[in-house]
């Protein structure tokens, strides 16, 4: 059987960005890939490459498997489950940490735009991400892995690793294939629409968290930087802040991008923003309520011990073999 592999790092409230690019996502295609099974985790090992204060990370872990769960995930078919609940994970990601090179790290522009950010105190972990991230996935032989625009550099990184390993131990790991959704991969930040949207990002107003209630998301969509040219069409290049609203409402209602701009061509930007501020009102609004259930219920705790007893048998059964294929340990 197929198996589609993702996970999300709990470093802030997941955005709107995280659900379309993501979690939608990975709902939809567990609708359509009736015949895979489906791996998700929360990756709170990723977290910790920049400082998180211990009782808030924690919290956010389990809001983010709650946010899964309340999104539509098929709970059957899902194996969810929590990083760090898994050694295996650090242990091959240390190991195929001999199997990337400096250079390539190097090139990674979340790293290099991290750095920029940060300036000082970069840990050395956030510069190795992308070998943990590659264990994340080879390590239950993930044939697809759904992800944001932003994560396509590290899944190419991945595939390079897996190969590079397979090339030189015999046939091993599974190279995964990305799997990238045509409107909605990379959702932009919505006073800077020139950066994508993040959970971490500083300034609020840039992001509509998946937890805002209805007037904060009606006044974000309100606040969010257009352009003076008063005319509502699909053109990233002059328009990009407006192309980023059409995306949004594309994306969250799955229509055409075509079918909106010609649904809204003679309004005005203030009406259009009205209607999209209703649109994601309509859509986070029922997710939240479910989440406040879920949150609270045993059955979350009983579906990630679940997920982590499975995942854990496969990850030890993997490692045990990748060992000895490499000559560690004694047998
Ligand atoms: N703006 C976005 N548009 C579309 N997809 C996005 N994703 C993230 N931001 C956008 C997708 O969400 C998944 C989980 O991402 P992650 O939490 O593992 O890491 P990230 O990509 O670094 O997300 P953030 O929100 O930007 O976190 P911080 O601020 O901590 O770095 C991925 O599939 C990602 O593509």
């Amino acid at each position: 059987m197929k198996r589609v592999l993702s996970g999300i790092k709990p470093t802030g409230t997941l955005t709107l960005g995280n659900y379309l690019g993501a979690i939608k996502q990975f709902v939809k295609l567990q609708r359509k890939m009736t015949d895979c099974e489906f791996y998700l985790f929360v990756a709170d090992m990723h977290a910790i490459t920049t400082r998180q204060v211990p009782s808030e990370l924690r919290k956010r872990s389990l809001d983010i498997a709650a946010m899964y769960l309340a999104c539509g995930l098929d709970k059957e078919r899902t194996i969810l489950f929590i990083q760090s609940e898994i050694n295996e994970h650090v242990e091959l990601g240390y190991i195929l940490q001999s199997n990337v090179y400096m250079g390539e790290l190097e090139r990674m522009t979340q790293f290099k735009d991290k750095a920029q950010k940060q300036e000082t105190s970069i840990t050395a972990s956030l510069f190795t991400y992308p070998a943990l991230m590659a264990a994340d996935i080879i390590l239950y032989d993930a044939d697809y892995v759904p992800v944001g625009d932003d994560q396509k550099q590290h899944l190419e990184l991945t595939r390079t690793i897996a190969s590079r390993f397979n090339n030189y131990y015999g046939d091993f790991f599974t190279v995964p294939e990305p799997i990238i959704p045509e409107v909605g991969a990379r959702i932009m930040d919505l006073q800077n629409p020139e950066k994508k949207m993040s959970k971490s990002e500083e300034n609020d107003k840039g992001y509509i968290t998946m937890f805002d209630d209805a007037e904060t998301i009606r006044r974000k969509i309100r606040s969010a930087v257009t352009d003076s040219e008063g005319v509502i069409r699909f053109d990233p290049q002059n328009q990009q802040g407006l192309a980023n609203l059409l995306t949004i409402y594309a994306s969250a209602t799955d229509r055409d991008i075509e079918d909106i701009v010609n649904q809204y061509k003679d309004s005005s930007y203030k009406d259009f923003k009205e209607d999209l501020g209703e649109v994601i009102v309509n859509l986070l609004v029922p997710i939240q309520e479910k989440y406040n259930e879920i949150i609270k219920s045993q059955e979350l705790q009983d579906l990630l011990d679940r997920g982590r007893d499975i995942a854990s048998d496969y990850a030890f059964k993997k490692m045990r073999k990748c060992k000895k294929k490499i000559g560690l340990g004694r047998k």
